[in-house]
């Protein structure tokens, strides 16, 4: 009688031993959920978090963006570890955000791509069918059309180019840098070319691959700014605005072709199990690099800051744009999710130099991206809505070079609403909220300088 008994034991023993040598959760997340577990303390977290790490690896997706109020975690779960979580915990504490995490992605790669033939033959003559009206651009409008889907990489590259042919006047394409995997950087400029010493704003889009809506935002903003500079002049004679729209070209690519919620870049100077482990690139930077506030020297963490400050390309790449271009006065580094303006310190509570400006613009900034009717939040170092970090980009910016800078991590608020995934109509609302949030800080630096 003792056999039946032990038997499914000693198979759930047998499981559990296989599943946490071999289980890894595979980039096509078939089957997989997403699931945020609220723990009462520590003591419960450890526990939950290492049961569930004897069933298959655990995998954050935005362990980051724990409210450090809320003792939660957001973890891509099997289902053997969303049934055990649900057994050692009250069900209150597990809450499904995205059932099927796989049938998500695939919904997302069907609906809210556009196809080759929606987004190509941008602005050529060839091209008037309503098959090519979304990649169709026209001197002085802003094509929504465009901005109805996500795009991939190549379809990118040929809407850039047709925006500097069709404005060629105050718009240009330069590349600051390559890529591990030989894919150029590239860097809008815009403005008068007139101005001796023209006040400079620089945004970079996409150090982290799987946030989709960032590269989206900012080329509204190029088409947008493009558009007004057509039909009035003279508002960019003294102002020159630096847009690097995907900072991280290999990671983007790596989340068309393989894996969606891929964050860093793609170098293979470490491995993680057999795969290239990448580096964070906004991890990489010099200021507290490898501090100990959420970074990791383990190449297999999303959170991994690389052997040393700058050992990336694309972090070199932005770099040099400080050390070269003068009279940068502010900097955007546009991330998503979770709709906040982050000011300095990242990586400590320390006041910063010239905290009145710093609070000031950042609160303006952040009641410029509430207009679109979706509340953003303002915070600085420590606070319950967000989590310190060393080793990020803002941070440098200001220390290095002393100018005003700020993280956006643009919509949705939560994974509950999409998370990186976020839905294709959200596109052209964030994207102008986007866009007035940077009108106000034009506004701000042309009146400062
Ligand atoms: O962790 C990051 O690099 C940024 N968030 S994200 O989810 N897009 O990865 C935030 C960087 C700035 N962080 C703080 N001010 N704490
Ligand atoms: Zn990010």
């Amino acid at each position: 009688m003792k056999i039946p008994t032990v038997l499914p034991f000693l198979c759930a023993l047998l499981f559990c031993i296989a599943a946490s040598e071999s289980c890894s959760i595979d980039p096509s997340y078939k089957g997989k959920s997403v699931v945020r577990l609220t723990f009462e303390d520590d003591d419960q977290k450890e526990l939950v978090l290492s049961s569930l790490s004897e069933l298959c690896e655990i995998k954050y997706v935005q362990d980051e963006h724990t409210n450090p109020k809320d003792n939660f975690v957001e973890l891509i779960v099997t289902l053997e570890q969303l049934l055990k979580a649900d057994r050692m915990m009250p069900r209150k504490s597990v809450r499904v955000l995205v059932g099927d995490l796989g049938a998500a992605i695939n919904h997302e790669r069907e609906s809210y791509i556009a196809s080759p033939v929606e987004s190509g033959s941008a602005g050529d003559e060839v091209c008037n069918s309503d098959k090519c009206s979304a990649g169709t651009v026209t001197a002085g409008q802003v094509d929504l059309e465009y901005y109805k889907k996500y795009h991939t990489y190549e379809d990118f590259l040929e809407r850039w180019n047709t925006l500097t042919k069709t404005y060629s006047d105050y718009v240009s394409l330069e590349t600051i840098g390559s890529t591990h995997e030989g894919r150029d950087i590239h860097m809008f400029r815009l403005g008068s070319t007139s101005a001796e010493k023209p006040v400079r704003i620089l945004m970079n889009a996409m150090q982290h691959a799987r946030e989709w809506i960032t590269p989206m935002s900012v080329l509204f903003t190029v088409e947008s700014l493009a558009a007004q500079a057509y039909k009035a002049k003279a508002w960019m004679y003294d102002l020159e605005i630096l847009i690097v729209p995907i900072t991280n070209p290999d990671g983007y690519v790596h989340t068309h072709t393989t894996d969606r919620m891929w964050r860093k870049n793609r170098n293979s100077r470490d491995s993680c199990q057999g795969e290239a482990s990448g580096v964070d690139l906004n991890r990489n930077w010099g200021t507290d690099f490898a501090g100990g506030e959420s970074t990791s020297s383990d190449p297999c963490s999303d959170i991994f800051t690389g052997p040393e400050a700058f050992s990336e390309l694309e972090t070199q790449a932005l770099k040099k744009l400080f050390e070269e271009i003068e009279g940068i006065k502010a900097h955007i580094d546009v991330h998503s999710f979770s709709q906040l303006v982050l000011g300095r310190w990242s990586y400590s509570d320390k006041t910063p130099p010239n905290v009145e400006e710093v609070d000031a613009v950042g609160n303006l900034l952040n009641d410029k991206l509430s207009s679109g009717g979706k509340t953003y939040s303002y915070a600085r170092g420590k606070t319950d809505l967000i989590y310190l970090a060393s080793g990020v980009m803002p941070d440098w910016v200001t220390d290095a070079h002393g100018v005003l800078s700020y993280t956006y991590e643009l919509r949705p608020k939560s994974m509950w609403e999409g998370g990186f995934m976020l839905p294709a109509k959200d596109i052209i609302p964030t994207a102008e909220e986007f866009h007035v949030s940077i009108e106000a800080l034009i506004e701000h630096v042309l009146k400062k300088h």
